[in-house]
């Protein structure tokens, strides 16, 4: 892809400093750095501004990545109308344990929808900070990535014409799914990968949440999780068969599941209602080293998958973004090359840190439920130490909140 020429069939060639490919949190995020400091930029995306304002996903955030944003401008509408977390609650072996982590660390999670976040970012880009986007384009491909003319072409949904965009610097930010990963040559980045071979059935509930904070639930059966996203709608997790099909799910097999897993002595019945999203998501990582090929930075999901056990995966590409964005703006308006050089170490350290965290807490999340009883036994034990000891409760809570020390 990168070697192939943009030139075919194009219709006028495009200039921007910097080409954006897709508008999910990390490439909005990255946007508005960009356009705060008057540098010009083209955010290109496959799906509709509607679909994308809509498409429900991850709600936890953490207090450095709120900060971040509030930096930037970015986050008025979120810390008015996010909900504060200060304490979950994990259930095994027919208990309940609070773990009051804020009290622990003084720190405490967000919860806002990712889908109001895209729409916060979205707006400030296009309509307050005059960003430019194309929404439904089609085919996007990379060329030239290892000169210093990089160009990036799509076909424009409404002429079916090849349009071309020659830049500076191309931003990777479309997600697991997109093309621009696939745009780094095979022996110029290195690819690890972890599979947990675990699925997890992920519903949204309109439903209000059944406690008022997250729920964990680690039950020979699988594991279940409650997390509470409004006032009327709560996302529960279902451990299920990778690759499982969500039709095997119906409503009441769901709910009597959920009652099950998520159940303990003292604890009031869940709240059922009509399930709006069910589907299925097979549990594994990815890490790209180094996350910048030639004139390329890859950021978010892009980069590296976290599977949505530990709720990181946002809070990495929100943390790309900042960096990507500040290193972007020294180097276009103050000729500072020092950011982009260091780009990739940078984010790096985190992205091991929350990945190393994710696979901890899944062995946790899944031990009771292996079928081997040594496993389950291990398990246990991590659990009980969280609760008997506070040195190992503040280790724990650091690492859920996510370090700040980056
Ligand atoms: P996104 O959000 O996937 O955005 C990428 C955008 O690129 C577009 N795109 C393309 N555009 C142009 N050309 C192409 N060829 C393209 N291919 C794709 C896509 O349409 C999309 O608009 O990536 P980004 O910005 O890196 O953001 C990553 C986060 O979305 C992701 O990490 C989180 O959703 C993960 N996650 C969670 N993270 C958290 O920090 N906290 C959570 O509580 C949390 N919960 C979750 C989650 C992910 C989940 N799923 C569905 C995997 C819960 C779930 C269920």
């Amino acid at each position: 892809m990168n070697s192939t020429s943009p030139h075919s069939n194009s219709g006028v060639a495009q200039r921007f400093p910097v080409v954006i490919v897709g508008a999910g949190p990390a490439g909005l995020t990255l946007g508005n750095i960009l356009r705060a400091a008057s540098v010009d930029c083209l955010v290109l995306e496959t799906e509709t501004r509607e679909f994308i304002e809509r498409r429900p996903r991850a709600g936890v955030l953490e207090e450095w990545a709120v900060r971040g944003l509030q930096q930037r401008g970015l986050a008025d509408n979120l810390v008015r109308r996010a909900q504060r977390h200060t304490e979950c609650e994990f259930r095994f072996a027919g208990e309940r344990y609070r773990f009051e982590y804020a009290e622990l660390t003084g720190q405490h999670h967000w919860v806002y929808p990712q889908p109001l976040l895209v729409t916060d970012l979205v707006r400030e880009y296009a309509d307050v900070r005059g960003g430019a986007v194309r929404f439904g384009v089609r085919d996007v491909a990379l060329h030239d990535l290892d000169s210093d003319r990089p160009a990036v072409s799509y076909t424009c949904p409404k002429t079916g014409q090849r349009q071309v965009v020659h830049c500076d610097f191309v931003a990777g930010c479309d997600g697991a799914r997109g093309v621009t990963r696939g745009a780094v040559p095979a022996g110029r980045a290195l690819v690890s990968r972890s599979d947990y071979s675990i699925g997890w059935l992920a519903l949204l509930a309109e439903a209000p949440p059944s406690s008022d904070c997250v729920l964990f639930g680690m039950h020979p059966s699988g594991f279940a999780g409650h997390m509470p996203r409004s006032a009327e709608v709560t996302r529960y997790y279902l451990e299920c068969p990778p690759g499982d099909d969500p039709e095997n799910w119906s409503q009441d097999r769901v709910w009597a599941e959920l009652q099950q897993r998520l159940g303990a002595n003292g604890a009031p019945a869940l709240t059922e209602g009509r399930l709006i999203e069910k589907r299925v998501l097979d549990m594994h990582n990815y890490v790209v080293e180094p996350m910048v090929f030639g004139r390329l930075f890859l950021a978010g999901d892009a980069a590296h998958l976290t599977a949505p056990i530990a709720a990181k995966g946002m809070n990495l590409a929100l943390h790309d973004a900042f960096v990507l964005g500040d290193a972007l703006v020294a180097h276009l308006t103050q000729g500072d090359g020092t950011g982009l050089d260091g780009y990739s170490a940078a984010c790096l350290g985190r992205v091991w840190d929350y990945q190393e965290f994710s696979m901890w807490l899944s062995e946790v999340y899944h031990g009771t439920s292996s079928g081997d009883p040594y496993l389950a036994g291990t398990t246990l034990a991590r659990l009980r130490r969280i609760f008997g000891s506070r040195t190992a409760a503040k280790a724990f809570a650091e690492q859920y909140l996510g370090n700040t020390d980056f």
